[in-house]
């Protein structure tokens, strides 16, 4: 681990001078940070572990680095703007955090914007993951690869939601974005924006009734135990990008950048196999677990419920109109 990027600034130079004696310089430099949200045994975290170790192989230990997981290296927004500054190496970010420090990413946080998970894949290993790289290029981050996220849906500790009416009044915790605060209020609900770290406390104690997230987010943070209906409204379909510092990326050779962008896909296709095998797991986990799980066939109510959000989203942004088209349109 690289010491001096933990500790930062001055004390970094001090460390640095006694460090010398031990360590050159050259190679403890090239220590990567990586972050992640999730805890260890998760598709996300199984993914960067592979790319590290990948990237670590075929440049015979020249590039090294660690991930930090369960979010220890701070929340994910700041998380992001660390990656922009180039002090944390990489991460796996949500697109819907992301629209904040990104706002084209935001057409992916649009409520039913993808049809189906695949094709979100479709869209994502084509023009619209190529457009949305752009963006987040020209802000500092390089995507290696577009992670699956599944599908979110409402959970709550009250009772099962059918129906848009079913959240009226609901107290809603929302992923850092203003999009989600948006959506919620639409069908009547109270939003309530707050770090993942904090969602399961908060339910428990009812300063908020629920959250939205996908099965194996719902599971491994056991949010499931403190609220027990789960019903699959599926209404974000939100990517997750692996996401290369661009300062860290530009300092490599031509051969590392090659190497990079590799592993970037081989982890992407690593970890969009594991989240398959998870997502059924999770949902045998949370039905033992006493939740009762209800589908919900039909979604147009939910879709129409939540359409304003596009409505504004367009009005504040007019200059996203293609982009939304791009997606929206596609087959
Ligand atoms: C999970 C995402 C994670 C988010 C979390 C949340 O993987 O990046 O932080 O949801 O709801 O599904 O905050």
């Amino acid at each position: 681990m690289n010491i001096r990027k933990l500790l930062g600034g001055g004390a970094a130079v001090a460390v640095a001078v006694t460090m010398t004696a031990l360590t050159p310089i050259t190679a403890e430099a090239k220590d990567w940070r990586g972050w992640n949200i999730h805890v260890e045994d998760y598709p996300v975290s199984h993914g960067m572990e592979a790319f590290m170790a990948e990237v670590n192989e075929k440049t015979d230990g020249a590039l090294a680095g660690e991930v930090f997981h369960a979010g220890v290296l701070g929340s994910q927004p700041d998380a992001i703007e660390q990656v922009r500054l180039g002090i944390i190496d990489f991460g796996v970010f949500s697109l819907g955090p992301m629209g904040q420090a990104v706002p084209a990413t935001n057409v992916v946080s649009l409520p039913f914007i993808f049809k189906s998970v695949p094709q979100m894949y479709d869209l994502m290993d084509g023009a619209g993951g190529e457009a949305l790289g752009k963006a987040l290029e020209e802000k500092g981050i390089v995507a290696l690869g577009y992670y699956d996220a599944g599908a979110r849906s409402f959970y709550n500790s009250i009772k099962p939601v059918n129906t848009p009416d079913d959240v009226v009044g609901m107290k809603v915790r929302v992923m850092n974005n203003d999009l989600f605060v948006g959506m919620i209020e639409s069908m009547g609900g109270n939003a309530t924006p707050m770090a993942f770290a904090e969602v399961y406390q908060s339910i428990k104690t009812g300063v908020v009734d629920g959250a939205e997230n996908n099965p194996p987010s719902y599971e491994s943070t056991s949010h499931f135990e403190v609220a027990k209906y789960y019903s699959l409204s599926q209404h974000l379909i939100i990517p997750e990008c692996l996401c290369m510092s661009k300062k860290t990326f530009d300092a490599l050779t031509p051969e590392q950048q090659e190497i990079v962008r590799t592993a970037g896909k081989n982890s992407t296709d690593l970890q969009r196999k594991l989240w398959q095998d998870r997502e059924a797991k999770s949902m045998e986990i949370v039905k033992a677990g006493g939740v009762e799980v209800n589908e919900i066939a039909d979604k147009s109510a939910f879709q129409a419920a939540m359409a304003p959000v596009y409505e504004s989203f367009l009005a504040d942004n007019p200059d996203m109109q293609e982009l939304v088209d791009l997606f929206r349109n596609a087959d």
